[in-house]
């Protein structure tokens, strides 16, 4: 049995129904209130009741991460800032992260999305959930938190990171699920065995996995090397957070809360839509969302659709895992990173450096890894060795502090960089796909 089976397993035709009452009152939310909107709107001609069918969403205008960016921190924001009661970010295409309002009952809907996921992957009271995604201003901890708290498991909001502890106080409590990103996950394993306690020899049971991409291979690691079930969940920070789309026991695809996000797969340089089954763009909108509501919103993840019958009894669609970007969005240990925005962090120790740089990603062990090779000033060469690192460690703390990811940051002797003849190679990504 589902979660919320009136909504999960909601007819076809009574759903879009329901979509459709909650586009249009979405659409007159945003008129009102966010002047970005009120102006895309009416440039496009159109209002809330030109929708007659929820395909009617394609008249509507898109909106686009720079959007975000153009409106930092609350432009986009529907309710006066005394309605909001938290608010999340995530890297944005610059040095400005992106912001994410939410009121008391954007709060509510989210832990009932989070609720439905973790119920599908076989939660229950009395489990006891390790909780190692980065607990802050990244929705993951906080989301994850909210909807094992609403099905009433044991909540152990480790966070990530200290691995050590991490396996400590998972074999000292006892824990039977364990929510983090599907890399760190195979961290933990791997270390678990080195300290001589495996997990396998563990009471967990489950693992909650998301923010990144993995593979069908990487599941089938995770699920030897911890005998577990490894369940994907997928969201983003701009539309809520994770728990927008989930997992059932029949793995085959992850269903969309679409009760509370209309989905569309559009090819992505003629933004019409693709027939399911075909791969495109993924495009949402958050239909009853109230603090900062996107219409159309433009994911750049890449994925098909599918509204064939699943053995769960659930009719929500469903999407394939995302299989890739139509952007050079890079994600590191789950956190996004724009080469872009790296740029921009650079740019500011111009005195030091010039604007000359390779990012390289590796895999090490199963963390990723973020090497910024960047041409350092002939003067800081000169000036001997010491200053070399110097100035190499205060650029890595800088990024670390805005983009919040770790890198290691070497700097090249002047002209040490291949300049480019074309298109400029600023990411080379070592990770095996
Ligand atoms: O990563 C929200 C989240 C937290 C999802 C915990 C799942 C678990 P952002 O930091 O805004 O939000 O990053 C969103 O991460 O557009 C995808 O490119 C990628 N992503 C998220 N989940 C998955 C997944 C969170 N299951 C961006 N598979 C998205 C592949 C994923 N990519």
């Amino acid at each position: 049995m589902p979660w919320n089976d009136e909504f999960e397993c909601m007819p076809l035709e009574e759903m879009q129904k329901f979509q459709l009452a909650k586009l249009k009152e979405t659409v007159n939310w945003v008129m009102e209130r966010v002047p970005f909107y009120r102006k895309k709107m009416e440039e496009a001609g159109v209002k809330a009741d030109d929708l007659k069918s929820v395909a009617d969403i394609r008249k509507l205008p898109f909106t686009v991460k720079n959007d975000l960016r153009d409106n930092y921190p609350f432009g986009l924001c529907a309710v006066p800032m005394n309605e909001v009661v938290r608010i999340h970010c995530s890297s944005g295409t610059t040095g400005k992260p992106i912001t994410g309002p939410y009121t008391a009952d954007d709060i509510d809907q989210w832990a009932e999305c989070m609720a439905r996921d973790l119920w599908a992957a076989g939660l229950r009271k009395g489990d006891i959930v390790q909780n190692a995604y980065g607990m802050g201003l990244f929705t993951g901890g906080l989301g994850f938190h909210q909807g094992a708290t609403k099905i009433g498991c044991a909540v152990v909001p480790t966070s990530s990171g200290m691995t050590e502890r991490q396996i400590m106080l998972m074999r000292d409590f006892g824990a039977t699920a364990l929510f983090s990103t599907p890399s760190y996950a195979l961290t933990i394993a791997e270390r678990a065995e080195e300290m001589g306690m495996p997990v396998k020899d563990m009471p967990l049971r489950v693992g909650c996995f998301g923010a990144e991409p993995w593979s069908e291979a990487m599941r089938d690691e995770i699920e030897r090397k911890m005998g577990i079930m490894a369940m994907n969940t997928y969201g983003l920070t701009e539309l809520g957070g994770p728990g927008m789309a989930f997992e059932c026991e029949a793995r085959n695809g992850l269903h969309i809360n679409e009760d509370h996000f209309l989905v569309e797969i559009i090819d992505p340089v003629t933004f019409e839509p693709v027939s399911d089954g075909q791969r495109g763009e993924m495009v949402l909108t958050a239909i009853q969302r109230r603090a900062m509501p996107l219409i159309r919103f433009r994911t750049k993840d890449i994925t098909t659709l599918t509204r064939e019958r699943c053995s769960c009894g659930r009719t929500l669609v469903r999407m394939d895992r995302i299989t890739g970007r139509t952007d050079d969005m890079l994600i590191i240990n789950g956190v996004n990173v724009f080469p872009s925005q790296v740029e921009s962090l650079l740019s500011e120790f111009n005195d030091e450096i010039v604007l000359q740089y390779l990012l390289v990603v590796r895999k090490k062990k199963h963390l990723d890894e973020l090497i910024i090779r960047v041409e350092g000033k002939k003067e800081v060469f000169e000036a001997g060795p010491g200053k070399v690192t110097h100035v190499e460690k205060k650029i890595t703390e800088h990024i670390k502090g805005v983009a919040g990811v770790g890198v290691t940051v070497e700097l090249v002797e002047p002209k040490g960089l291949v300049r480019s003849e074309g298109k400029a190679l600023r990411v080379v990504d070592e990770r095996p796909k």
